[in-house]
């Protein structure tokens, strides 16, 4: 008898579950049906072993858009039983207010300018684009896969969508999704002048839909997750989530139970969609007995967009995705894993999408790359509350595209006495003058402190320069800089059969 074919009885006789049953067995090199409850150094060990790992990464959601952070206009119930299991980052970081960026930071550990993904076709990848994520950059896909982990994307990729470029060629074994924006569609009017093909949904490297029924988006997201996670259950997984929603267009989408359900028009109907999505996924890692090994990770890759009138909110956080601004780029962002991450707890030390990936390679027990420079940081003694752990940054930096707007180090984060600003984040700053805020308890921006603390305005420009000398400014490049991908004659992404 195969172990993997155990039925129930089985699992009844000795008195542990399948799950267990099937691992103990497989550990201890035994048969299945010779079963002992009699735990072998080797089981041991397999006890031990690395845990699953799955990352949300909502796309333009705002600090403010889920009850666990303030919201009062969306029930995120799934997001608040996460978080009261779990624990809530309230100084988390994407590296960038807009999306190719902020996800090249995620996959590679490294700082958007670092890897030459800051500015690609503008602020983001366009559709049929020559450029992409180097295939040189070690992914946290590969790293993972390195360790024995099956690696799943389902969603939003936006890292290039030229065949070297795609999840599949960047370590994931399975991709289910959308290569780049969800308004990035055949009818848009750039689109129309430049080529663009129906919105694509993936499978693989294949297109399956055209134009994507953009609706289901949500729903088919997590019925993909759920598959993968159920096919994956006996063996350490790495699964990928970047939501498409709630995206880019001005009228998110959600699927028929949601839509028109919420008090926030369609933004509140796909948030509360994806509120409902993390549940299932919740739900399944429950009844597959795999929550207590299993690291769950919540959070978006840029605050909510202005809109008018407002859809998303950042709130408390001062400003709008796409911008530097405290609510451009601090996300909300939940920790999951009962037993382990301390429930009910919050951790306002500074963390970014970067650390990720060096926190995955130590939980899969391998080592991050040695070869690179990485800007991430091994963060576990903060995902599992160790006493007097800190923040590893000394400096975080926020660029927008490739110019260096801001620098936070401690509570303290100051916009830069620049001349010209390629985007202003926060109205009060005076062009050529130091903006100083104390982000800590003041995350809405309103008190510039730089009058009274010219010596952190000083220290915090030092830092900035050693920023421009490493990663580079507007108009300067830095000294440790790697080159994108590019791919010449691309070709945009179509249907070719029916699947
Ligand atoms: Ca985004």
């Amino acid at each position: 008898m195969d172990a993997t074919n155990l039925s129930d009885e089985g699992r009844e006789a000795h008195g542990i579950t399948r799950r267990e049953f099937v691992r103990r067995s497989a550990a201890a090199g035994l048969a299945a049906g010779v079963g002992t409850t009699a735990v072998s150094p080797t089981a041991q060990a397999a006890q031990d072993r690395p845990p699953n790992l799955i990352v949300f990464f909502c796309d333009n959601l705002g600090y403010g858009d889920i009850e666990p952070t303030g919201s009062e206009l969306h029930r995120t119930p799934n997001l608040n039983r996460m978080a009261n299991e779990g624990r809530l980052f309230t100084h988390f970081y994407a590296t960038a207010g807009v999306c190719t960026p902020s996800r090249a930071s995620l996959i590679t550990s490294a700082y958007p300018r670092r890897i030459s993904m800051d500015e690609t076709d503008g602020r983001v990848l366009r559709p049929v684009s020559h450029i992409g994520l180097n295939p040189y950059e070690i992914t946290i896909a590969e790293v993972l896969k390195e360790a024995g982990y099956a690696t799943g994307a389902v969603g939003k990729w936006h890292l290039g969508d030229q065949p070297p470029f795609l999840p599949t060629r960047c370590g994931f074994d399975f991709y289910f999704g959308t290569p780049y924006s969800d308004d990035m569609v055949h009818t848009h009017p750039r689109g129309e002048e430049d080529g663009w093909p129906p919105l694509p949904l993936l499978r693989g490297e294949e297109v399956i839909e055209a134009p994507v029924d953009r609706n289901t988006l949500t729903k088919r997201e997590t019925e993909e997750a759920i598959g993968f996670i159920r096919e994956h259950r006996d063996e350490p997984f790495f699964l990928y989530v970047p939501h498409a929603m709630p995206g880019s267009t001005t009228a998110p989408f959600a699927s028929e139970r949601f839509r028109g359900r919420s008090e926030n028009g369609p933004w509140g109907d796909a948030v509360e969609e994806l509120d409902w999505a993390a549940g299932q996924v919740l739900d399944v890692l429950q009844e597959l007995d795999l929550a207590e090994h299993t690291l769950v990770i919540w959070t978006s890759d840029n605050g909510a967009p202005r809109r008018e009138p407002p859809q998303g909110g950042n709130a408390p956080m001062h400003g709008w995705g796409y911008s530097t601004a405290e609510g451009g780029q601090r996300v909300p962002c939940i920790v999951w894993q009962p037993g382990t991450v301390p429930a009910d707890t919050v951790c306002e030390e500074l963390t970014t999408t970067m650390d990720l990936l060096p926190t995955f390679a130590k939980l899969a027990g391998v080592e991050p790359p040695k070869d690179r420079i990485l800007d991430g940081h091994d963060i576990r003694p903060l995902l599992f509350g160790e006493d007097g752990a800190t923040s590893p940054y000394d400096a975080f930096y926020y660029y927008e595209g490739p110019q260096l707007q801001a620098v936070r180090a401690g509570r303290w984060k100051l916009y830069l006495p620049l001349e010209d600003w390629t985007r202003v984040p926060n109205p009060a700053i005076e062009p050529g003058e130091p903006a100083l805020y104390d982000v800590a308890t003041d995350p809405g921006e309103s008190r510039n402190m730089a009058g009274d603390h010219p010596d952190i305005v000083q220290e915090l420009m030092a830092l900035a320069e050693k920023a421009r000398d490493d990663l580079g400014d507007l108009g300067r490049p830095g000294k440790n800089q790697r080159p994108a991908g590019w791919v010449n004659n691309p070709q945009p992404l179509l249907k070719t059969r029916d699947p």
